[in-house]
């Protein structure tokens, strides 16, 4: 029996890396406000700013590395044997992408708000790699979907929550659209909705299930479960 998963990943799966979370602090983050760092307003008000933003997040990367939840879902894409698994990540980050790399299941990521590591042209929209510091005046713009963007891959991931059994929503706030509302297309094609979370998320009630916990203990054992055929998805 098929039984297909979507994984939502969010800023909490990466917080025990050490990479801060979106709302951690009172609204700011990092110290600016979300109106001026991630939209194209911003942008164009003060490319400095923002690239400055971008370029410390970016460097920052050299010093984080995957932690335990990001490698189990790795080990889940790799060794489920009932359907597909989808990971898809509100998240900038390439810490998924480096603990896919390791069970040769990269294309099992989908970042649907873009990454730090990927730049795109601003006059022809080319995307390409990219690791080093943007300049404010250059011809590349970060990678990255803003406030007010569309995000990436959404027929993608509308037809891969369609085709799904189980949803899991791992480290996200639910403040953020249209991620915050996969939950409901998850429902809608009678999958079982699980959400493992610090704390309730503000689309809890929307869940089946609600494990509260630190992603590196409660996604190693969730997915240890699933693995070893103690979870029953109807
Ligand atoms: C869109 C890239 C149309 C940037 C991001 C008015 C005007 C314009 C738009 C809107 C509007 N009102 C609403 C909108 C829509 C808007 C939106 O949702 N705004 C919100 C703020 C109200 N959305 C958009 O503009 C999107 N585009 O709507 O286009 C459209 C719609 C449908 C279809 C097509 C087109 C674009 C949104 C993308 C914005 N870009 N990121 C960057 O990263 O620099 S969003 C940003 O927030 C990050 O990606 C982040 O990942 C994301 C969501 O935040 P979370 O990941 O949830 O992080 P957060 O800190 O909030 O929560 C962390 C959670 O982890 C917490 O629950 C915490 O308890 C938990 N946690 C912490 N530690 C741990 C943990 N859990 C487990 N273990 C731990 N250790």
């Amino acid at each position: 029996m098929v039984r297909n998963i979507v994984i939502l990943t969010g800023a909490g799966i990466s917080a025990e890396s050490g990479v801060p979370t979106f709302r951690a602090s009172d609204g700011l983050w990092c110290g600016h406000r979300v109106e001026e760092v991630a939209t194209p307003e911003g942008f164009e008000a003060n490319p400095a700013l923002v690239q400055d933003f971008y370029n410390q997040r970016r460097r920052q990367l050299a010093l984080v590395e995957p932690n335990a939840a990001h490698h189990a879902l790795a080990k889940l894409a790799a060794e489920w044997q009932h359907g597909e698994v989808l990971v898809v990540t509100q998240n900038v980050d390439d810490l998924h992408d480096r603990a896919h790399a390791l069970t040769g299941t990269a294309d099992r990521v989908l970042h649907m708000h873009g990454e730090l590591l990927k730049a795109r042209q601003i006059e022809t929209g080319q995307v390409s790699d990219w690791t080093g510091d943007m300049a404010p005046d250059g011809d590349v713009r970060p990678h990255i979907v803003w406030f007010g963007e569309m995000p990436l891959d959404m027929e993608r991931i509308y037809e891969a929550l369609a085709e799904s059994h189980l949803f899991l929503s791992i480290g996200t706030s639910g403040n953020v659209y249209p991620a915050a509302g996969f939950v409901q297309e998850a429902r809608r094609s009678g999958a079982t909705t699980v959400e493992l979370n610090l704390e309730p998320s503000l689309g809890h009630s929307l869940f089946n299930e609600k494990i509260l916990g630190p992603a590196t203990e409660v996604v190693p054992a969730y997915v240890e479960r699933l693995l070893n055929g103690e979870i029953k998805i109807i």
